[in-house]
């Protein structure tokens, strides 16, 4: 299986993220990539070859103008406004205030674009974040052209990211961006199965109210877990979209058991809904010694989520999200590759 990765994803390189009430040290780190790539070459799973530029024309396929347009400005803002590290938004349009408004202010844009404050984003960023979508891009076209399987190596990750907010860590949906790509380029039905520990709210906001987009997503309640606001069993789709999404919020403490009954019911909703493509929110969080979840997935247990992806018997594009716990995720994320590899 072929990767696609760009070290200039390195860059967004964020220091401290707010965390529990305090700055903490932040764990959406470019070493996340650097360990998933080292395993690649290691295992010699295939060739990692870097993203063409695809410009900004399929991001506005699934992110709004306006919100293209502030972080396109971010930085040179920053720069006018004298803000020189990391910011966070800390002020939002909620319930009550106003949301028809977008003021000049760097503090009331930042709560205009986002929802949450866990987001570090510095100078350096935004442009990590386009290259992170044009390696999913990039990934989208190896599987239109006929490859059975493609890894997008993304980082910063994308399904938190919303049409017109950032959060989660995450900037440009990349799993979205590359599905409205294959979308408009070949495939009638997409699905896209989300199995990150936390909730992909960006990904099920974008494709809400579409039947031609399934989207699935395992994680932890919400109840519980962050993203908190989305991610509930009873959000299936609006309008068009209505039964078109699906969720299994599972409990803290979840393993393999538990957590592979929701794999194998997701599974036969994408083979229902007659998907032609499947694109995988590989999320590498669900691990049991993750650092900020509490699912309890063994290594091996994410070989054998690759083989039954591999069942679905669809060409597959993988798209990485989280996953922290630094030196476990490169054998974690590969095992799910290799799984579905040795599966053929
Ligand atoms: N005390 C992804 O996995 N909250 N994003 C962390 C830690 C934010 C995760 C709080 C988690 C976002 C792509
Ligand atoms: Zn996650």
């Amino acid at each position: 299986m072929k990767t696609v990765f760009s070290e200039l994803q390195l860059n967004h390189r964020p220091t401290f993220e707010l965390s529990d009430g305090a700055m903490a040290p932040a764990v959406e780190l470019p070493a996340r990539a650097e360990f998933v790539r080292d395993r690649i070459v290691e295992t010699g799973l295939g060739a990692i070859q870097p993203p063409d530029a695809f410009g900004r024309g399929p991001l506005e396929r699934v992110h709004s103008r306006a919100y293209l347009d502030f972080m396109d400005g971010f930085r040179a803002q920053c720069e006018r406004e004298g803000r020189t590290g990391e910011v966070f938004p800390f002020c939002w349009p909620t319930a009550g205030l106003r949301a028809d408004v977008t003021p000049r202010h760097l503090d009331g844009q930042l709560g205009r674009y986002s929802f949450d404050a866990g987001t570090p984003i510095g100078p350096e960023s935004w442009r990590a974040a386009k290259v992170s979508a044009d390696t999913a891009l990039s990934a989208a076209r190896l599987v239109k052209d006929g490859e059975r399987a493609a890894f997008a190596l993304c980082r910063p990750p994308g399904h938190h990211a919303m049409s017109d907010r950032f959060g989660g860590y995450c900037f440009v949906n990349n799993a979205a961006v590359a599905a409205q790509y294959l979308r408009d380029q070949s495939a009638a039905r997409i699905a896209i199965l989300d199995v990150d520990y936390h909730h992909g709210n960006g990904t099920q906001e974008i494709f809400y109210e579409r039947s031609d987009v399934l989207f699935l997503s395992i994680h932890a309640d919400p109840a519980d877990e962050y993203p908190y606001f989305l991610g509930y069993a009873d959000e299936t789709g609006t309008g068009e979209g209505a039964g078109f999404n699906q969720n299994w919020p599972l409990a803290i403490g979840t393993d393999w058991d538990g957590w592979s009954a929701a794999l194998d019911a997701a599974c036969g909703r994408v083979m229902t809904f007659g998907a032609d493509v499947a694109v995988i929110s590989l999320g590498l969080d669900p691990y049991e010694h993750d650092p900020i979840s509490r699912f309890r997935l063994q290594s091996g247990d994410f070989t054998r989520l690759g083989a039954r992806l591999e069942k679905l018997g669809l060409p597959t594009l993988f798209v990485m999200e989280g996953g922290y716990a630094i030196d476990a995720l490169g054998v974690n994320c590969v095992n799910v590759l290799s799984g579905f590899e040795d599966a053929r």
